[in-house]
C-alpha cells in the first residue's frame, strides 16, 4: 500500500507507522515460537494485518488506541467516521493528495467534551499524529478548517 513509500514527519511521537510494523513484526515472531499463548496484550489486534485498513482501530503495545485516516484529492476523510473506547487514541491523518493541504481538528464547541489537540496544517504527502485522552461516551465532529465549507468532515465516536 501506500505506506511504504509515505515519509510519515510524526513530529510529536517516535512511534511511526514503521514502528509500529516492525512491532507487529516482532509480535509474529514472538507468536509462531511460543505457539500462541496467553501473552494477551495484543487485544483488538489481528496479528495478520501488519498493515491494518483506514479508519480500522488497533491497540498498540503500550495499550493505546491507534488509527489512521487519510485526506486525499478531495474534500473528504477516508474513511469519515471511526469509533473508539474510552481511554488514549493515538490518530494518524496522512494527507494522500497530490495537491491539496489539509488539517485536522475536532471541531469547536462540539461533542461531549473539547479535544484540544490538533494537526494545523498537512502539505500534500504528509503525515502527523496526535494523542489525546478521551473520556465521556458520544460523537466527537471534526474538520479540516480551510474545506468546512465544503463538507470536509467527519465523526470520531467514543462508545462504551
Ligand atoms: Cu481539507
Amino acid at each position: 500500500m501506500r505506506r511504504t513509500s509515505s515519509t510519515p514527519t510524526t513530529r510529536r511521537l517516535a512511534a511511526g507507522p514503521g514502528t509500529r510494523a516492525a512491532a507487529i513484526a516482532a509480535a509474529l515472531v514472538l507468536l509462531a515460537g511460543c505457539g500462541g499463548d496467553d501473552g494477551g496484550s495484543g487485544r483488538g489486534a489481528d496479528p495478520s494485518a501488519s498493515d491494518p485498513a483506514l479508519g480500522t482501530v488497533t491497540t498498540a503495545p503500550d495499550g493505546v488506541q491507534e488509527v489512521t485516516i487519510e485526506t486525499p484529492d478531495d474534500y473528504v476523510f477516508e474513511p469519515d467516521s471511526f469509533t473508539v473506547a474510552p481511554g488514549r487514541v493515538r490518530l494518524t491523518v496522512r494527507n494522500s493528495a497530490e495537491q491539496m493541504v489539509h488539517n485536522f481538528r475536532f471541531t469547536p464547541d462540539t461533542g461531549p467534551a473539547a479535544i484540544e489537540e490538533d494537526i494545523p496544517l498537512l502539505q500534500p504527502g504528509e503525515s502527523d499524529t496526535i494523542e489525546f485522552e478521551v473520556g465521556p461516551v458520544g460523537d466527537y465532529p471534526f474538520d479540516c478548517s480551510f474545506h468546512l465549507q465544503l463538507g470536509q468532515v467527519g465523526t470520531m465516536t467514543v462508545a462504551g
